[in-house]
């Protein structure tokens, strides 16, 4: 047995399935979760000595490979002065600073300790400002786990809420309706009918939780249009996409301007920190200076910031780090839709810049009703081959692939390798 395995069968006794995060414990694969010891660049180490290359990168934070040095240092620094004061601290300022003066849409900054938090902070700050209840969300975009928002669309345009999860009431979600991704009409159907009442439209600007589904010509604008004609607010969910498609984001790559943005991963390296921000007359709408109570005991936490800032500093001052990682994707996910072409398999792979998904379906993935059309047993056999390849992805077919400056041509090559050896033998 291996050590994975015996570590495995210890943490069910004592954890809900083993795992702190349901993704983690590979229950849409069929297989023991991996329990990893050490990380280091692109690549991570089992409890058995196993090296992977590794494509999940914490689920996005590790944008500049496990174990910077230099965000290691920053926060072996800050430890020495203490982890946690539950007071105002300059390295604060700093980072609130740092966002508010190099993103234009971000006029003040919050700090959480999730990308949880951060979305159920503006969704409350996005209410308090517009004295409005409902919200609009997409099919198939996730954000976070907090009740309003663990909303199933099933297919096509909702209304009210369909709770995914078990524990919401059906009061928490009635306020939450949903639209379908890339479908403006599905919107407008929405706000024709309820817009008086819609605080805000909710997106993900390039969705990454139903696999990388890319939004289309004229979507992100189209939502801007649609909020400014109705008085809600756009919030950008960009926990994923923040500081990852540009140092502004998707609103930077699209140049689409939301209200409201919320960030997670990168902005903390690795450490637990989520933020949301935005327009000034509506972040001040947030306690203690306004009426929108949020509060957080580790927000801000010195040492969480001191990582975050690093990393920050780091991608905005190599701005040639966005083009490496889109090379980098180019040469990655290209090779893999060369690969598939060669073999005659239609399967589709949706990718922009560091972020790519491999969908086992000959249907163009654009929303979620054809995200879901993938085969997700065929999914888990690829993963599995992958894994003993060497190859660590995301276990479910509903995530992205991460690549990193860390990720070295010989990594992609490798990974490409494994890609052609699966297939040649599927
Ligand atoms: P956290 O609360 O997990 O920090 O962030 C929630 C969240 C919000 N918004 C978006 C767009 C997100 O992708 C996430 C979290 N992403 C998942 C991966 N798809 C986190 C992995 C996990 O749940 O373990």
């Amino acid at each position: 047995m291996s050590e994975s395995e015996k570590l495995f069968q210890r943490a069910v006794k004592r954890i809900p399935g083993g795992v702190n995060s349901p993704v983690r414990a590979y229950g849409a694969i069929g297989e023991t979760p991996r329990f990893i010891r050490r990380a280091d660049g692109c690549y991570i180490y089992d409890v058995d000595g196993n090296q992977y290359i590794d494509y999940i990168d914490s689920w996005g934070p590790m944008i500049l490979g496990h174990n910077h040095p230099a965000v290691r240092e920053s926060v072996a620094r800050a430890i020495e002065n203490g982890l946690s004061f539950g007071c105002a601290t300059e390295i604060e300022v700093q980072m609130a600073e740092f966002i508010c003066e190099r993103i234009p849409h971000v006029e003040m900054v919050r700090m959480v300790n999730s990308g949880t938090e951060a979305v159920m902070s503006a969704i409350r700050a996005a209410r308090g400002f517009t004295g409005r209840d409902k919200i609009i969300k997409f099919a198939g975009c996730y954000h976070g786990h907090s009740d309003s928002l663990l909303v199933s669309a099933g297919s096509g345009v909702m209304t009210g809420g369909i709770p995914d999860s078990a524990g919401v009431p059906k009061g928490c979600v009635a306020d939450t309706m949903t639209a379908a991704y890339n479908d403006l009409d599905s919107v407008k159907t929405l706000l024709e009918r309820e817009g008086s009442q819609v605080a805000a439209v909710i997106v993900e600007p390039v969705a990454a939780n139903m696999g990388v589904v890319l939004p289309e010509e004229g979507f992100l604008s189209g939502l801007r249009t649609l909020c400014d004609e109705y008085g809600a607010l756009l919030i950008f969910d960009e926990v994923i996409t923040g500081f990852r498609l540009a140092f502004g984001g998707a609103a930077q790559y699209y140049n689409v301007r939301p209200d409201l943005v919320t960030y997670g991963k990168i902005i903390g390296a690795g450490m637990p920190v989520g933020a949301y921000g935005g327009r000034r007359e509506i972040m001040e709408m947030v306690s203690p200076v306004g009426a929108v109570y949020q509060a957080g005991t580790l927000s801000g936490n010195p040492i969480a910031m001191a990582a975050g800032l690093t990393q920050l500093t780091l991608l905005y001052e190599h701005p040639e780090i966005y083009r490496e990682l889109e090379e980098k994707g180019e040469r990655l996910y290209g090779g893999m839709e060369a690969i598939l072409a060669k073999k005659g398999i239609g399967y589709r792979l949706n990718h922009i810049a560091s972020l790519g998904s491999l969908f086992f379906t000959d249907r163009n993935v654009r929303d979620y009703v054809s995200a879901k059309s993938a085969d997700t047993a065929a999914f888990a056999e690829y993963f599995k081959a992958m894994l003993k390849s060497g190859i660590h992805l995301a276990p479910s077919q509903f995530e992205a692939m991460f690549l990193s400056t860390a990720h070295t041509e010989e990594a992609i090559e490798a990974t490409l390798e494994a890609v052609e050896k699966y297939f040649s033998a599927v």
